[in-house]
């Protein structure tokens, strides 16, 4: 069923110096809307450097956006890939629905428990000093932790991200927080997430 977007009241989640809000029931979490993305989305597994030799990320992802949206993390330089339909249709959902303009969208799919992001912040200099990160989540539910980057005793927090979840994070989130989702023991189905996003500046690939 089509919630209507503009009356769903979100979860602020309540931390200090963040400004994160989730909304559980954003958009139509069937699974045949997280197979579209598995089948639309150009995945591939990228190398890293780590302690100068090269490892694969644990999870596949693809970067999207307008010809100029360039990004980079870990040393990887991201050229953007034309926008697909499915991709472009839930930017203009995100959009209507935040008051807000992206250019570019991260997907990572998290094939199973064995995939994971690391520690970090999403606070690399083409995104601004405030960043507003849209966050969609398909298939199975995976935990997203935040810690503080100095603690000062300040616990971490978790968030079980469910399917059709959109989380936002914005304000000084990234300046003052790290997010992972970690590995898991028990077994899990796969997961799609799409974290769409405003590159300011084209530092990289060009
Ligand atoms: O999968 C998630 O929920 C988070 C992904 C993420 O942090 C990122 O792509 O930067
Ligand atoms: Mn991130």
């Amino acid at each position: 069923m089509q919630k209507n977007l503009f009356t769903e009241q979100p979860l602020i989640l309540d931390l200090p110096d963040a400004d994160i809000r989730y909304y559980p029931e954003f958009i139509d979490n069937s699974a045949a809307n997280y197979r579209a993305l598995v089948d639309e989305i150009n995945w591939q597994q990228d190398t890293i450097n780590m302690y100068g030799r090269p490892v694969l990320i644990p999870r596949m992802n693809a970067w999207y956006g307008d010809a100029n949206a360039h990004y980079g993390y870990s040393g990887l330089k991201l050229a953007p890939q034309p926008w697909t339909p499915g991709l472009l249709l839930l930017k203009t959902k995100i959009e209507k629905f935040l008051q807000t303009e992206f250019n570019s969208v991260l997907a990572n799919y998290y094939r199973d428990a064995n995939d994971s992001v690391a520690w970090h912040a999403d606070d690399e200099p083409e995104l601004g000093a405030q960043p507003v990160i849209a966050s969609l989540s398909f298939g199975a539910t995976r935990r997203f932790s935040l810690r503080r980057k100095s603690a000062n005793g300040i616990a971490p927090f978790h968030i079980e991200l469910a399917s059709g979840s959109l989380l936002v994070m914005a304000g000084d989130t990234q300046k003052f927080w790290h997010h992972q989702v970690a590995k898991i023991k028990q077994p899990v189905a796969g997961r799609i997430n799409l974290t769409y996003r405003f590159i300011t500046e084209n530092t990289h690939g060009k």
